[in-house]
């Protein structure tokens, strides 16, 4: 039985220690304003994409509707969520990054 406090542990162990981490997808949505140059750049410096990568995920949102950037544990998907969408208001963009459960 795990106590509070303790370091034992035994076969009874709490579910979260069993199991891998919930994954989440990045997504970036279409918009008719942000430049292609942009997406591409945020592909590049947020998504480590090379500019092949890069432009063939933009295009592929750009006729698409939406398209996924990368697939993490719930904090890190978090953060890039936030980085991206900081970093295109920065920039007077409106593109938008969303989260999806994987
Ligand atoms: N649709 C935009 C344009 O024509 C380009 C674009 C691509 C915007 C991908 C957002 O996530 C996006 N300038």
């Amino acid at each position: 039985m795990a106590k509070l406090g303790s370091v034992e542990h035994t076969e009874e162990k709490v579910e979260s220690e069993l199991q891998p981490p919930h994954m989440y997808k990045v997504v970036l949505n279409n918009d008719d304003y942000t430049p292609m140059d942009f997406v591409v750049e945020v592909l590049q410096r947020f998504f480590e994409k090379n500019e092949q990568q890069a432009v063939d995920i933009m295009l592929a949102i750009h006729h698409q509707g939406k398209g996924l950037c990368g697939v993490f544990p719930f904090g890190i998907a978090e953060t890039k969520v936030f980085q991206v969408n900081q970093f295109a208001r920065e920039n007077q963009h409106p593109l938008l990054c969303t989260l999806e459960k994987a």
